[in-house]
């Protein structure tokens, strides 16, 4: 039986990727690069540096910057953003989300938050959600960032819990990559297409119940 979920923030407890994208777009928009919803996809779950990395080599002319000047473009994206996520309120948590984290604790489940974003604690706190996990891991002392397993061993490591006995809810292939590299079992939020490697997929979140993925876990 599993001890323990954890889920991603953006795009599976909010649609906060949407303001990420829109940041993206913006911060794109100043620079010439156009970021589309294919480009974007590549940045779901990836961390803020390595999105900004991902979107200039898609500049027809990459440009060469120095690190400062990563850092600078990195903050205007955060500004961005932040400005997006301040009229954020509980009624942004996506559909199905709040009864499917009642009937996981019911079910005697730890419950975590594997979030690659350094913005999850202000987001939780605006969503009300900051006190329904028993731990949110800290973007800021992870060293490797999904695709790698950190995030989600991270967690199950302050848990206390078996990685075996984890499951990792995901909207983006780099996380649910993270997830199965964890030997986690992996709820997939999205397209068969973009999240090949989940063991359990749904479409959108009202499709989730504590239920269905117990059952496909024990399968
Ligand atoms: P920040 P998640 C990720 O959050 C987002 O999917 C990704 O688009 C973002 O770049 C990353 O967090 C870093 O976020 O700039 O706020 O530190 O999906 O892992 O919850
Ligand atoms: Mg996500």
């Amino acid at each position: 039986f599993p001890q323990a979920v954890i889920f991603d923030l953006d795009g599976v407890l909010t649609d906060t990727a949407e303001f990420h994208y829109l940041a993206w777009k913006q911060l794109g928009a100043e620079l010439g690069i156009e970021v589309d919803k294919a480009l974007n996809e590549q940045l779901k779950g990836v961390s803020r540096l390595q999105s900004l990395e991902r979107i200039l080599a898609a500049a027809p002319v990459p440009p060469v910057l120095t690190a400062e000047e990563m850092e600078h473009l990195a903050a205007k994206k955060n500004a961005h953003y932040t400005a997006l996520i301040a009229s954020v309120t509980p009624n942004d948590i996506l559909p199905g989300i709040a009864a499917l984290l009642q009937e996981l604790r019911a079910a005697g489940l730890k419950l975590a938050v594997g979030s690659a974003s350094r913005n999850a604690p202000f987001v939780l706190e605006r969503l009300g959600l900051d006190s329904a996990f028993d731990y949110v891991v800290d973007a800021g002392r992870i060293q490797r960032g999904k695709p790698d397993p950190e995030t989600f061993t991270n967690a199950a490591d302050h848990l206390k819990v078996p990685y075996e006995s984890c499951i990792g809810v995901e909207d983006a292939a780099a996380g649910v990559e993270a997830i199965k590299r964890a030997g986690m079992f992996a709820v997939g939020i999205g397209s068969a297409q973009t999240l090949r490697q989940a063991d359990y997929l749904v479409t959108a979140t009202e499709l989730l119940s504590a239920e269905h993925i117990l059952a496909a876990y024990s399968r």
